[in-house]
């Protein structure tokens, strides 16, 4: 062999091993950052977002992440997402962009924390657990996967109460008022889809 084959061997070596190295990136719980408000809302306008880096602190692009709804009995999931994400019975599973980032519109309904002893929500990316949540906000209060009279009736109870029980929280600013009707109502009546499941 060659010295000329030789170096080149080693360089494409090299390059394999530098392959391998980027592919096996971990998520580490610690430098990755979940939402700390989970909503839910069939008709899909209620946002949460996950960031995924790895023990350095980078971003880990394309790595799937998974809201993981399965200790919660009273949350629905629709079986359709949107584009990019999956639902396999009570997981919803999207994958991060190059900033390692993932904004799920969480179609589900449901109160998980509604069941004592239910819970917690866990969130994983690439298998690993990289954080988890006890409660979550649905405009969905009854889990049905439509929005109606008994959702309403249970938001006006929500925001009646003292404090407000943030379960109707829609919007995850910390209280229940006018903004969480706001976004109650344009999903059951503006969009197309009128708070359904797709
Ligand atoms: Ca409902
Ligand atoms: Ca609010």
């Amino acid at each position: 062999m060659s010295k000329f084959v030789r170096i080149a061997l080693m360089v494409a070596l090299g390059v394999v091993m530098a392959v391998g190295i980027s592919a096996a990136a971990v998520p580490d719980p610690g430098n990755s950052v979940i939402g700390t408000c989970l909503a839910f809302a069939p008709g899909g306008e209620l946002l949460y977002t996950v960031t995924v880096n790895d023990q350095f602190g980078n971003p880990i692009n394309n790595v799937a992440v998974d809201i993981d709804l399965t200790s919660c009995s009273a949350v629905q999931v629709c079986s359709g997402q949107d584009a990019g994400f999956t639902a396999t019975g009570k997981v919803i599973e999207g994958h991060t962009n190059g900033s390692g980032v993932v904004t799920f519109t969480a179609r589900a309904g449901g109160i998980c924390q509604s069941v004592p002893g239910d819970g917690p929500i866990r969130i994983w990316a690439g298998g690993v657990k990289i954080g988890e949540l006890t409660t979550n906000t649905s405009m969905d209060l009854d889990g049905s996967l439509d929005l109606g009279l008994i959702d309403f009736s249970d938001f006006v109870t929500d925001e009646s109460a003292l404090p407000p029980n943030l379960e109707s929280d829609f919007d995850c600013d910390g209280t229940v008022g006018l903004l969480d009707l706001s976004l109650f109502a344009t999903s059951e009546f503006l969009q197309p889809w009128h708070g359904f499941c797709p």
